[in-house]
């Protein structure tokens, strides 16, 4: 992935990273409806995330918005007129299932509103930083709806029943402290210095081996659905796979000879 493709709702750029692989991100791109996520938007993020996804020289990929907004939820004007049997037919959604499926970790840096499907969005990412600004929210329920994108699946193991009984059923919105302190948010930083964060850890994670990063996120997710046991079975597995990679020999090999590891993604 040499040439970067021109969206129109989206901004696509991969950041250099001396000590690793690169790190690809994509910023929402409609700022005048706070990043509303609609079908055009949805489908070009998708895009772009399988390319990060497939592109050999992307190590991590950032989400991102901008500072007012990471995003506002779904585009209520595109969803307000639509049917049930509408959706069912055109399963605008399906694009949601697919961004589970990117095996490279991803990062979402949240600043300003991350409200329904984009404080959804956030939580289908791998991790959340947060700007102090940020603040997060499910307000579907003032809409005669429910979170429709993972937000009474997700929200809950995050941050336990109690917290997400009550954001879910009023709707409020809460700050990225207590999101922080909840646990939904890794990392908290300035307004100032968050989108520098973000991409610190980015180039952190994108310096270590990529097959090994891609095992451990999916071991990871599979503590959501799985019982220890089924869990513990799985990491064995893919911490056995590990051995059959290059990258294995070339870790454990540079420790003992105490040099710096220069990793293949093999
Ligand atoms: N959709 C469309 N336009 C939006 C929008 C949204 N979600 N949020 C904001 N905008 C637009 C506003 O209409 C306004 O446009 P104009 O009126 O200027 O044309 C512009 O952005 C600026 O917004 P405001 O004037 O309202 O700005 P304020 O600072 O006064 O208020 C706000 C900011 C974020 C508090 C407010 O805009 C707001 O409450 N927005 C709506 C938040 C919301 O209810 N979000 C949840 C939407 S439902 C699913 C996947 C996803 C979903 C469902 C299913 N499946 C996989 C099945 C997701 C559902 C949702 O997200």
């Amino acid at each position: 992935m040499s040439e970067l493709p021109a969206y129109k709702t989206i901004i696509v750029t991969k950041i250099d990273n001396s000590a690793g692989l690169k790190v690809g991100q994509i910023q929402f791109n409609r700022p005048d409806v706070l990043n509303a996520l609609n079908i055009e938007l949805m489908g070009e993020l998708l895009d772009a995330l399988q390319k990060f996804d497939k592109d050999g020289e992307t190590g991590c990929i950032i989400i991102t918005g901008s500072a007012k907004a990471f995003a506002a939820g779904a585009d209520i004007k595109e969803m307000a007129t639509q049917s049930a049997i509408d959706m069912h037919i055109r399963d605008q959604f399906a694009v949601w299932d697919k961004i589970r499926k990117i095996k490279k970790p991803v990062i979402a840096a949240v600043s300003g509103f991350a409200l329904g499907g984009g404080c959804e969005l956030s939580m289908a990412c791998d991790m959340i930083v947060a700007a102090e600004s940020a603040k997060f929210g499910q307000p579907e329920i003032k809409l005669g709806v429910i979170p429709g994108a993972g937000g009474t699946q997700r929200l809950t193991r995050a941050i336990g029943k109690a917290r997400a009984m009550e954001m879910i059923l009023t709707g409020r919105m809460y700050s990225a402290r207590e999101m922080y302190e909840a646990g939904l948010v890794s990392r908290l930083a300035d307004d100032e210095v968050f989108i520098e964060e973000a991409v610190a850890l980015a180039k952190e994670i994108a310096s270590m081996p990529p097959i090994a990063l891609q095992m451990a996120k999916d071991s990871i997710l599979k503590a959501f659905d799985t019982t220890i046991e089924g869990g513990l079975e799985y990491e064995r597995k893919a911490f056995y796979l590990l051995f059959a990679s290059e990258d294995m020999k070339e870790g454990m090999g540079a420790f003992v000879e105490k040099r710096k590891p220069k990793w293949k993604g093999k």
